[in-house]
């Protein structure tokens, strides 16, 4: 099924049409994998639509950029602006936002700096990333074949493109083998992350979660949720974790923009506690959705409207 469209996207400072937001099939991304994206979501509240911590997910943009040498050619403040201009354009109420600033074209060759460096913002309505029931009924996972990457080879914690073949060969390795996602061990045999999600344990009332040092993307999801943790009293650590200890939970979940918080329901077929979405999932699911929809106070001013 083809991607939803919407009118109009960002192309460096220009809105264009959908069909015609195009690049040459020399670009240095094409072919390299140049890029470092973002995925952020607008949900839609009573006081109108409203981005979901615009800012952090902004900086770790610029921040990625940092590290694989990408100059922006924008100040983060007129990007957050055109993101909320292109929302408005397309008069969504909630969609998925997807800013990309990739490597464009100019020479090919494994150097990547003498090429242009662009960037669109393309927002779309996303409904529920791993299928509408997995919000309640949870998903059956397996542990994948495939590696994090070790921490010397590629910088797990940015969010380029090029990344993503890794996660693609999770993804693809948990369709075929009847799973609905993987997860992958980093590179010392302990547990990582989703192929776009990161994951959460229960056990015993404490929450714990793979550390960044466990080659995981720094999910902004994750940060949000160890912090509606903390304030509903629970204990968050983040430890190494072990392939068993995923066996043993009384409750596992993934947390994402796009997968946002989605229980497990069973590892390698193992069943996860009582097989279904668990008390403290639920508590935390309940907490996270009240803030984005609007039916709690934004007590940690996460919310950006769109229309100010
Ligand atoms: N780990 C990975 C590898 C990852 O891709 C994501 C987001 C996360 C963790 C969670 O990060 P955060 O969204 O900041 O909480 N994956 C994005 C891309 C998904 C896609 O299929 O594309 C997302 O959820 O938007």
């Amino acid at each position: 099924m083809p991607m939803p469209k919407s009118e109009y996207i960002w192309y460096d400072g220009e809105f264009v049409p959908w069909d015609e937001a195009k690049v040459h099939v020399l670009a240095h991304v094409l072919h390299y994998g140049s890029s470092v994206f973002e995925g952020i979501r607008c949900y839609s509240t009573p006081n109108g639509p409203a981005v979901f911590r615009l800012e952090p997910h902004l900086k770790r943009m610029y921040d990625s950029c940092k590290v694989y040498r990408m100059e922006i050619p924008f100040p983060q403040e007129e990007l957050s602006e055109a993101i909320l201009e292109t929302i408005r354009r397309n008069k969504l109420n909630s969609c998925y936002i997807r800013p990309l600033v990739f490597r464009g074209y100019g020479q090919l060759g494994v150097e990547p700096r003498t090429c242009p460096v662009n960037v669109i913002v393309a927002v779309w309505e996303w409904g529920a990333y791993l299928g509408a029931e997995a919000l309640e009924q949870g998903v059956d996972v397996g542990v994948s074949s495939w590696r994090r990457m070790a921490p010397d080879t590629f910088p797990a914690s940015v969010k380029a493109g090029g990344h993503y073949t890794n996660s693609q060969l999770i993804r693809m390795e948990a369709t075929d083998q009847g799973y609905e996602e993987g997860i992958a061990l980093d590179v010392y045999g302990y547990v990582s992350e989703g192929s776009g999600e990161n994951l959460f344990l229960v056990q015993d009332k404490v929450i714990l979660t793979p550390p960044l040092a466990s080659s995981i993307l720094g999910g902004i999801t994750r940060n949000s949720i160890i912090t509606l943790a903390n304030d509903l009293g629970y204990e968050v650590r983040e430890q190494t974790i072990t392939r068993e200890q995923l066996y043993m939970a009384d409750e596992l979940f993934f947390t994402g923009t796009a997968a946002e918080v989605t229980p497990i329901r069973s590892v390698d077929h193992i069943v996860i506690g009582p097989g279904h979405r668990g008390p403290v999932t639920e508590a935390l699911q309940e907490a996270f959705f009240a803030i984005v929809e609007g039916r709690a106070e934004d007590r940690h001013n996460w919310l950006t409207s769109v229309n100010g």
